[in-house]
């Protein structure tokens, strides 16, 4: 692992697709492994601005992350970007459009794309991302981006890993109409409306304004920062860079106040025990005394000739026995 973890931290783009494969990965043996890199690069991470990036099917989120991470590495940011898509297995379906979607990006040589796998929980997911993440980190992107779906929970458990968050809409309809969950705007610290070009500038304003009223009326996501509302092209171009500026804006306020360090901890506690939710369940369901006679315990509690919560009792009482 440590091999791994240098060549990693030397920027070795391989070993890089290497170790998050491996952090990815559910094997036991694995997650061992992966645990053990994990704290040998926890040393080198930290160092990126993470961002968010979520909004309903179609509102522009890859052409926006093609868009901004163009101009970051233009600027001489390393960017990455993971798209977390918990709808759609790996190599399939809307990754692999995202893939061409970000055609020139891609291809650009300090920018590197990592769809996210599905399979598992949604904490699974969440925990995978936040791990390939922390191995970008230590292999030296400074800009780490998630882009997520915004229409079920993953942006929850996306919002739980980043520092800023940003909800990216189309224009004209209102939250219900896009499919976006009102607690899904609750978390945005910034909105961004895109696609104010050509006919649908007009409309693109209105829905900015709109939302600048409603956001008025949340309690803000980050204390001290009220959410700021944008509008951009991400087809065109135009806007992006005022929203890296708002983004830059947000993290030097948060870093002053030292609310970036609590966050930032207080998401590093509450992984902490996701981790040990998740692996209690492993090892309840991989024991022998919880499995032996499972399927007639199952079939009880179908059958309605046992309760669920008296069956739950028996099998934790089994295996903290
Ligand atoms: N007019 C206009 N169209 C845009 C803009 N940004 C994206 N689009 C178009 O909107 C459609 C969806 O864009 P995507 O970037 O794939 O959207 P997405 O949110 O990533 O979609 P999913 O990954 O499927 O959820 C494409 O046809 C884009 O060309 C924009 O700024 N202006
Ligand atoms: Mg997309």
């Amino acid at each position: 692992m440590t091999a791994l973890a240098d060549a990693v931290r030397a920027g070795d783009r391989r070993s890089l697709a290497r170790a998050i494969t491996l952090v990815e990965s559910t094997r036991v043996d694995h997650r061992d492994e992966a645990a053990a890199l994990l704290d040998e690069l926890l040393p080198s991470t930290g160092g990126a601005t993470r961002v968010g990036i979520s909004g309903a099917p179609g509102a522009g989120k890859s052409t926006f992350v093609e868009a901004l991470g163009l101009n970051l590495v233009d600027a001489g940011h390393e960017v990455a970007v993971l798209a977390v898509d918990p709808s759609s297995t790996l190599g399939g379906g809307s990754i692999l459009g995202d893939k061409t979607r970000m055609e020139q990006l891609s291809r650009a040589p300090h920018a590197f794309i990592r769809p996210s796998p599905s399979g598992g929980t949604l904490g699974g997911v969440a925990r995978r991302t936040r791990e390939a993440m922390l191995v970008c980190e230590a292999a030296g992107f400074d800009v780490v981006l998630v882009e997520t779906v915004g229409v079920g929970q993953s942006e929850v458990a996306v919002a739980g890993i980043v520092d800023v968050f940003l909800l990216l809409l189309a224009p004209g309809a209102g939250d219900e109409l896009q499919g976006v969950k009102r607690g899904i705007v609750e978390l945005a610290d910034l909105v961004v409306v895109n696609k104010a070009d050509g006919a649908l500038a007009d409309l693109a304003r209105h829905t900015a304004s709109d939302y600048g009223h409603a956001l008025h009326l949340l309690r803000p996501h980050t204390e001290g920062w009220s959410a700021r509302v944008l509008t951009c092209s991400a087809l065109q171009g135009v806007g992006i860079d005022e929203v890296w500026t708002v983004v830059e804006e947000f993290m030097a306020a948060a870093r002053a106040s030292g609310g970036l360090s609590r966050r930032r901890g207080e998401q590093a506690r509450e992984w902490m025990w996701s981790e040990v939710s998740e692996t209690v369940l492993e090892r309840l369901r991989s024991d022998a005394r919880v499995r032996a006679d499972l399927d007639t315990l199952e079939a009880d509690v179908v059958a309605g000739r046992t309760s669920p919560t008296a069956a739950a009792r028996l099998l934790l009482d089994r295996f903290s026995a």
